[in-house]
């Protein structure tokens, strides 16, 4: 069988800074499945092209192309259904959408100005002029006024944003109880992206999010643990 390719972002020293990237390649993992890492630069983006859109993650499973996180862990699901369950029950994934895009769209989203800043350090010199004037647009400030913008203070009001996660773990290892779901990787996927562009701890030791981060980076050999990234 050949290997399942993932294209996945990558900056320098190999950071793998897509969080929708963490997501898709730890389902692969979770599933044991066989795949290999396609590296792509911002300014790569034409070698997407095959996929009819352009961002990543794509994996491409033989002749199947299929682009979006969320969609490639409803692929894989689907298609090795003999192998780990990413998703309890039906009901689950269906509830875990709404998750996905709560988790997206309210707690990345806030975070989201906060790691920008450090993210510049961390991207090729030939993907920087798309980087700046893409993000410029994106948020309407330059990394300057993103970087005077944020203090601690931002910092412990996202950590406190996190009070029902920390509900849902209190007694258990892992959001999906005595092992890790599709929900473990939602937000890991966060907690990847941060630790591979900023040196700023957005999660501290003590916290019992801080404890389940720790065993998520030991999962599968060390998967995520061994990448390049920060280290709190
Ligand atoms: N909803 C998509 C979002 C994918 C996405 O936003 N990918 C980003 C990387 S994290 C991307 O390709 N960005 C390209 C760019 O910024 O030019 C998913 O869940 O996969």
């Amino acid at each position: 069988m050949t290997k399942i390719k993932l294209y996945e972002l990558v900056g320098l020293d190999e950071r793998y800074m897509s969080p929708f990237c963490w997501r898709a390649k730890m389902a692969l993992a979770h599933k044991k499945l066989d795949f290999e890492i396609v590296p792509i630069k911002f300014t790569e983006k034409h070698k997407l092209k095959f996929s009819d859109q352009e961002q990543v993650p794509v994996i491409v499973d033989g002749e199947q192309v299929v682009a979006d996180s969320w969609s490639i862990a409803c692929y894989l699901e689907d298609t090795y259904s003999d192998a780990a369950s990413l998703f309890t029950s039906e009901d689950q994934r269906r509830l875990l959408r709404v998750f996905n895009h709560w988790f997206d769209e309210i707690i990345t989203l806030k975070l989201f100005p906060l790691v920008l800043p450090d993210n510049f350090d961390v991207v090729y010199p030939e993907d920087m002029d798309y980087y700046i004037e893409s993000r410029r647009q994106w948020t309407g400030k330059t990394r300057e006024e993103l970087t005077q913008d944020r203090s601690e203070d931002d910092f412990i009001a996202w950590r406190a944003s996190l009070a029902p996660l920390r509900e849902q773990l209190n007694g258990f290892d892992y959001f999906g109880g005595i092992s890790p779901n599709f929900q473990d990787y939602i937000v890991f996927s966060t907690f990847m992206w941060a630790r591979a562009v900023s040196p700023w701890p957005i999660i501290k030791p003590g916290d019992i999010i801080h404890d389940w981060r720790e065993r998520m980076l030991g999962l599968y050999d060390g998967l995520a643990g061994k990448t390049t990234g920060y280290h709190y």
